[in-house]
């Protein structure tokens, strides 16, 4: 059983103070994890965490984002070495609670294509699920034919995670417990965008700004299913559960 899990930057990071970890919501979200993944089961799990204080503000202040590139070295130095202390951090957590985590970025590992395609081999992830390690991947600065570096979300990696892992589910955790309707409430099933085309909007621009819309698209592409919910539902998350929104 094979599980991609995205812990969302602002879950793990305090949004607004450059780069710091919130500490208690690692804690938390480790302490699922560690309880999910003990020596007792054989749940393979692929850990892809965002970017929140730590990524962002270095990629804002150089102009680098998933539509905009950079041939600048240093800027791309300084956003991938956010994401690296943020990786190390988010390891660590791990790691102390006895969970094999190891760090695997998307950097050195994957780059863009010339057909705007992130190009991530699953084999070095699934040769470190084959050999007891626990991936963690991370929201990165990556190479990009024709543009130089752009940012790669977390959201683009579980994506192509999922596929290349061939998974079977996919957890997507955020600091909202679910995809909302017009009233604020949790819809419980999506099974095709045109169930929520009114309430996501479907414009390309909603798409570039990181909102739902284009997110819920590409998970409905996945043949996994894929759960999006709160910090709160993780352990049911990891359970086996189906806690939030189910895009399937
Ligand atoms: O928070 C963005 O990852 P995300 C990573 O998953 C960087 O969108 C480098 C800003």
């Amino acid at each position: 059983m094979t599980t991609v899990l995205k812990l969302g930057g602002s879950v793990v990071t305090a949004k607004d103070e450059p780069e710091t970890v919130d500490a208690d919501a690692l804690a938390a979200a480790a302490d699922a994890l560690a309880d999910a993944t003990d020596a007792s089961n054989d749940a393979d799990v692929v850990l892809v965490h965002g970017g929140g204080s730590f990524g962002h503000p270095h990629a804002a202040e150089h102009d680098v984002s998933p539509a905009s590139g950079t041939h600048d070295a240093g800027a791309v130095r300084e956003i991938h070495g956010a994401m690296r202390r943020l990786n190390e951090r988010v390891c660590a957590a791990l790691g102390e609670r006895d969970v094999p985590a190891v760090p695997h970025h998307p950097h050195s590992a994957g780059y863009v294509d010339g057909d705007e395609t992130l190009a991530l081999p699953p084999d070095g992830v699934g040769a470190k699920l084959d050999e007891g390690f626990l991936p963690v991947l991370h929201g990165d600065v990556v190479t990009h034919v024709g543009a130089g570096a752009t940012v790669v979300s977390g959201d683009d990696l579980v994506v192509a995670l999922a596929r290349g892992l061939d998974a079977d589910r996919v957890g997507v955790c955020s600091t909202v417990p679910g995809v909302l309707d017009d009233d604020g409430d949790v819809i419980p099933e999506i099974t095709a965008y045109a169930d929520v085309a009114d309430v996501l909007g479907g414009s390309d621009a909603t798409d570039v700004t990181g909102g739902m819309a284009g997110k819920v698209r590409a998970l409905l592409a996945l043949d996994a299913p894929v759960s999006l919910f709160g910090p709160d539902a993780l352990a049911e998350f990891l359970a086996g559960g189906e806690p939030g929104t189910l895009v399937d």
